[in-house]
């Protein structure tokens, strides 16, 4: 049974964690600004670091003008959330955003709330509760926790997925002919943002004969406020190579307790982007804290991982991902990278090479937003 712990009690117990990951994270040495090669490929180095600890810090990639549109429309998505899953109104009782979406974009928790630890949602991957200290006594009953969709959702966040120097780093990891996988922004506000359990994030193929320690892809965040130790995601480096881990042996060894020894906090700054490898033990905690954080989250697999493999995470069990849909999914990318070209016409464009010869068939345009952009969650690529 999870404590319950009032949210100060909770924030305070977590200062001493909290001082040992800050002095991991900075001796990791696994950070800095991006980097490329003569060819223009992401850095050996950067990618020898990733592939070492299963993590990476780019700090400021992300200009400040670009992280503030963002801030501008997500402040927007925040204020048109539904005030539960299942309501079509928001706060002001104005039709909330995404009702009429296929799957409704928000995701909304009870504050403080861990809403799948210990429990079979998402593949059982939560393996263990986290604390949920007790909200404030005026805290609203439901807050935002997740918000997906973003490429319908918000012009800025479109503009971003195709992003030349976030591509190339998805190319690098998982080579030129990547695909996308789905996106869900996290949303921690002050007091109120919800946990995540510790937990790895693939699940399809843990088994394979051809398994390695990038066969479930990587995740980025795109983090459009400061990330503290007390409200950002933590990771366990390396462990992306061990294969699945019992994480209610590591908590019960550890007397129950969800501060797991090791850990190290991914801190950043507005517009610094993380990548995180989707087999490492990672965890959020209740963000007890006075800070919020806003994670802009979206993932990339190699081709040869997701094609075949069927329907988890939300997708459709008898879903088979085929080349259809790998191709309709990846076609997102190509309308962000137009999009982007056209906002930012003097920025380097990116060369998706699926898409090499078909760019006139992506354009940034009223019937191929239409066309692609209309409920493309349907074609996530979950494993
Ligand atoms: O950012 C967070 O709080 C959780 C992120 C996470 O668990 C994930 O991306 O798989």
């Amino acid at each position: 049974m999870a404590k319950q712990l009032s949210a100060q009690a909770h924030n305070e117990a977590m200062h001493e964690y909290v001082r040992l990951g800050t002095d991991r994270a900075y001796s990791i040495g696994n950070r800095g600004p991006i980097r490329f090669d003569a060819d223009g490929k992401l850095a050996q180095e950067i990618l020898d670091a990733y592939w070492q600890h299963g993590f990476y810090i780019f700090e400021g990639l992300i200009a400040e003008e670009e992280i503030s549109l963002l801030r501008q429309d997500y402040d927007e998505i925040l204020d048109h959330a539904p005030v539960d899953n299942n309501s079509d109104v928001d706060v002001y009782g104005r039709p909330a955003w995404g009702i009429d979406f296929a799957r409704r974009p928000y995701s909304m928790i009870t504050p403080l709330s861990d809403p799948w630890g210990g429990t079979d949602l998402l593949g059982g991957r939560h393996q263990t509760q986290m604390d949920q200290p007790r909200p404030a006594a005026d805290a609203p009953e439901k807050v935002p926790f997740l918000i997906g969709s973003m490429c319908q959702l918000s012009d800025a966040a479109l503009r971003l997925y195709g992003h030349p120097d976030i591509l190339t780093v998805a190319e690098g990891i998982n080579g030129p002919d990547f695909v996308p996988f789905n996106d869900a922004t996290f949303v921690k506000q002050p007091g109120l943002g919800g946990s995540v359990a510790w937990h790895q994030d693939g699940l399809t193929h843990w088994g394979s004969s051809e398994w390695d320690e990038g066969i479930h892809g990587f995740n980025f965040q795109v983090q459009l406020y400061e990330c503290t130790a007390f409200n950002c995601l933590w990771v366990m480096p390396g462990t992306h190579k061990l294969g699945k881990i019992d994480i209610k042996q590591r908590v019960a060894d550890n007397s129950g307790s969800e501060q797991l020894p090791g850990a190290v906090p991914l801190l950043c700054r507005p517009g610094d982007v993380t990548i995180a490898n989707r087999q490492v033990l990672h965890c959020s905690f209740a963000n007890s804290s006075p800070h919020i954080r806003i994670s802009v989250t979206f993932g990339f697999h190699r081709r040869t991982s997701v094609l075949g493999a069927s329907g988890v995470l939300g997708q459709e069990a008898a879903a088979v991902y085929d080349e259809q849909r790998v191709d309709a999914r990846s076609s997102v990318i190509q309308v962000a990278i137009d999009a982007r070209a056209n906002y930012y016409p003097k920025g380097r464009r990116y060369a998706y090479t699926p898409f090499v010869g078909r760019e006139d068939d992506y354009r940034y345009c009223p019937s191929v937003i239409e066309r692609v952009m209309h409920d493309y969650t349907l074609n996530d690529l979950s494993i």
